[in-house]
């Protein structure tokens, strides 16, 4: 058998990097598209460089997609490139709507004219479901996006959908909830809450400024959901799924969690609130019901919130040892 060649897009990022080690160990050839920056980004993947293929693409470039994936020739595509901070979309929503939203349908063009046999995975959100019309959230229930990240990823799933059905594309859309790692940007709050108590516990912090210590999410951990992304094009049929723990904790839970791994005690001595984090909307009570996955992929998470604290706290334990 030939080897598989897989395109991923966004592979500096948290769950491209994951990917690229799954994908690897699966023996294909892995293609990485990058954008261009006066200092490189390279951290989540400097251990595979050597063995991933880069070409320079931009979302808001077409020449550049359709070169991508020319040079790559993939069998599979996995589209996970996105400005994908929330509280950044209110801050900069046209540019979220052109990477996060009309980006995917200018991979899905490149893809029609340079690879239309590929296999495409497109990372849509939970953020989708917004204010929710029900609990848990499956594949069919209704959007309503709560922020222009969320309308922009509405977007990119409808476009996916739209392309499976008009031009018969195997394109699929992921429904994925939150999920995190040690690899996860700084800013988003797990990674800040396990970054602080690490940097508090060894003398580089003396505070944690948070905005709303009760919102909810369900929380899952990256490894597991990249297993979801690859199984989920290994299907003859393009169909959607949501991916899940079906579990929902809240900010205050993830701190009372780190601080105790971090063996500093109560949390509540160290956390200012700062309205500064607090988000113009809000989303409701997100959590997934992925049952669907479990039946047509046999895929379950295997790590469970404390756990991805407790792992993500240890690391960053770790990474701060003076
Ligand atoms: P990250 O923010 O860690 O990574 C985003 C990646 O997209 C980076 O590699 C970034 O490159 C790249 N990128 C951003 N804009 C562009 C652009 N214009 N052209 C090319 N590349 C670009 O995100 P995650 O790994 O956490 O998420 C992956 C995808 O899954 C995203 O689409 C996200 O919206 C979606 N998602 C994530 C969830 C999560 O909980 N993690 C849940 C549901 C969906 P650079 O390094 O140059 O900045
Ligand atoms: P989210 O993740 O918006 O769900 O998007 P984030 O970790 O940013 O926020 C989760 C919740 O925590 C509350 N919160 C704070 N959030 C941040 N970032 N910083 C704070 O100080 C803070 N205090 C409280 C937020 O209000 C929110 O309710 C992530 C991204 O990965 C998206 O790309 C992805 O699509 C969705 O998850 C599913």
């Amino acid at each position: 058998m030939p080897k598989k060649s897989a395109l991923i897009t966004g592979i500096t990022g948290q769950d491209g990097s994951y990917l690229a080690e799954l994908l690897l160990d699966e023996g294909y050839d892995v293609h990485g598209m990058v954008r261009r920056a006066s200092t490189e980004k390279f951290d989540r993947i400097e251990h595979l460089r050597d063995q991933i293929t880069f070409h320079q693409g931009d979302l808001l470039d077409q020449r550049s997609l359709v070169d991508a994936i020319r040079s790559s020739k993939p069998d599979e595509i996995y589209n996970l490139a996105a400005m994908s901070f929330v509280a950044t979309s209110w801050i900069q929503p046209t540019l979220t709507a052109d990477f996060t939203g009309v980006g995917v349908t200018r991979m899905l063009e490149a893809m029609r004219e340079a690879a239309p046999e590929a296999r495409f995975y497109q990372a849509s959100s939970s953020e989708m479901f917004g204010k929710v019309l029900e609990v848990p959230q499956t594949e069919a229930t209704p959007f309503y996006p709560r922020s222009p990240y969320g309308v922009a990823k509405a977007y990119g799933h409808f476009i996916t959908v739209n392309y499976r059905e008009s031009y018969d594309l195997h394109a699929t859309s992921g429904i994925l909830f939150n999920h995190e790692s040690p690899r996860r940007g700084l800013e988003f709050v797990t990674r800040k809450i396990t970054w602080h108590a690490a940097a508090i516990k060894h003398g580089l912090q003396k505070e944690l400024r948070l905005g709303n210590l009760d919102a909810e999410r369900d929380w899952g951990y990256a490894k597991d959901y990249v297993k979801a992304m690859w199984l989920m094009l290994q299907r003859d049929t393009a169909e959607d799924y949501v991916i899940a723990t079906n579990q929902s904790n809240t900010v205050r839970e993830c701190c009372e969690i780190a601080f105790d791994e971090a063996g500093l005690g109560d949390f509540s001595k160290y956390v200012v609130i700062d309205e500064a984090f607090v988000r113009p909307a809000e989303v409701d009570h997100l959590i997934g019901s992925y049952d669907k996955a479990e039946r047509d992929l046999g895929w379950k998470p295997e790590t469970t919130f404390e756990q991805l604290i407790r792992l993500m706290t240890k690391a960053d334990l770790e990474l701060l040892k003076p």
